[in-house]
């Protein structure tokens, strides 16, 4: 049923897809393993009333989850595309219930709406913010810092960041990465917006060891335990005294409610790619506004399309913490977009012109390109 705020139908002649391979600034590392190359599958919706872009944020491996890269474009071509295009004329808020049949691949949902809803905000001169609730027009920015060599190593990533301005540091930790590298950012930067993410990395039985980042006053302790893991985060959650934020483990606005039901979670990072589209991380973010839960918007090293589109949902009103929506250039020297976004006061502003609000800069598009192929009607 559509709703006074909804999106108009466009006419799908079909969707391109890319999978793109975008150098990385510096080496980044987690708790699964280390990339120096983003790859990525950028998404163009083809309208007779102009083009639509979105981004599938799959990694190269089904490390962070079960999606990854090369499924997501089997999904995309062999189901889910040829479901949109049977549709005539189709509006963004009927994408996830024209997909919902198919099981899962989030991400690879997510990045087909964008780009349908892309294509329906630009033919209405709407951008992507004002269509989705965004209060504000410049949101702070957090960066996530990867695990680096030592913390010595760690301790001058930081510090070069909070230099370029960045309101709030979010470290990488595994087993044995953890209570020194903290200690050491605690120690040589004093009281600054400091938070955590283990990706998953930890068991139950290493709850002593979680228990001992209570000393370092963070402001969360992001998916320390695995993503079906919500009852043993409930358990973890009464044995720490510093908040419990899920990531891998929002896979829904569903999966949202169950986890504050339980007590698995007091804060949540919200993902569009994870939970299948911007419309479902709005339904995410106004059931924890009324429940009182604090959100903040999570990233998965976009570019400038999905960077764009984060910048517009993390300028909704639950959206109190700072995300992990960084600049542009604290991964990728040159970008796909012709209007990247950038730090300025430690803020990034929310894009105001149609749809995500960005332009696509068709030669760095083509340079990151290793694969193409289009699916028409
Ligand atoms: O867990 O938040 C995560 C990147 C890839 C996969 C998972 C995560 C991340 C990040 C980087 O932490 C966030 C960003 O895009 O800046
Ligand atoms: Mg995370």
């Amino acid at each position: 049923m559509p709703s006074p705020g909804d999106a108009g139908p466009v006419a799908l002649d079909g969707f391109e897809l890319r999978v793109l391979h975008l150098p990385l600034v510096s080496p980044f590392t987690t708790s699964f393993g280390t990339e120096t190359v983003r790859e990525v599958i950028v998404v163009r919706a083809l309208t007779p009333d102009g083009d639509g872009w979105g981004e599938i944020v799959t990694q190269e491996a089904p490390l962070y989850s079960s999606e990854y890269t090369q499924g997501a474009w089997d999904v995309a071509r062999r189901w889910l595309i040829p479901a949109l295009l049977d549709r005539a004329r189709l509006a963004p808020h009927d994408v996830a219930e024209t997909l919902a049949p198919f099981v899962g691949h989030r991400m690879a949902k997510a990045g087909l709406e964008l780009a349908v809803l892309d294509a329906s905000l630009r033919a209405q001169g709407v951008s992507l913010g004002a269509h989705l609730g965004a209060v504000r027009d410049r949101i702070p920015s957090g960066v996530s810092v990867g695990i680096q060599s030592d913390p010595a190593a760690l301790v001058e990533a930081v510090a070069g960041y909070l230099d370029e301005g960045y309101r709030r540091i979010k470290i990488k930790i595994k087993p044995g990465r953890d209570l020194a590298d903290t200690a050491a950012v605690r120690a040589a930067f004093g009281d600054i917006p400091l938070q955590v993410d283990a990706n998953s990395a930890y068991t139950l039985a290493d709850a002593d060891t979680l228990a001992g980042l209570d000393d370092f006053g963070l402001l969360l302790i992001e998916q320390p335990l695995r993503e079906d893991d919500l009852v043993d985060h409930a358990a973890l959650a009464r044995l720490l005294r510093t908040p419990l934020c899920l990531d891998e483990s929002i896979t829904s606005a569903k999966a949202a409610a169950d986890a504050l039901a339980l007590g698995a979670a007091a804060i949540v990072n919200i993902k569009a790619g994870r939970v299948g589209g911007h419309l479902e991380a709005v339904r995410v973010h106004d059931l924890c506004r009324a429940a009182g839960v604090p959100v903040w918007c999570g990233g998965m090293l976009e570019t400038g399309i999905g960077r764009a589109a984060n910048a517009a949902l993390a300028a909704l009103p639950r959206f109190t913490l700072p995300g992990d929506v960084s600049a542009s250039d604290r991964f990728y020297r040159r970008d796909i977009v012709t209007d990247p976004i950038v730090l300025d006061d430690g803020h990034v502003r929310v894009p105001t012109g149609p749809g995500i609000g960005v332009g696509i800069d068709g030669g760095a598009l083509e340079e990151f390109t290793v694969a193409r192929e289009v699916v028409r009607r």
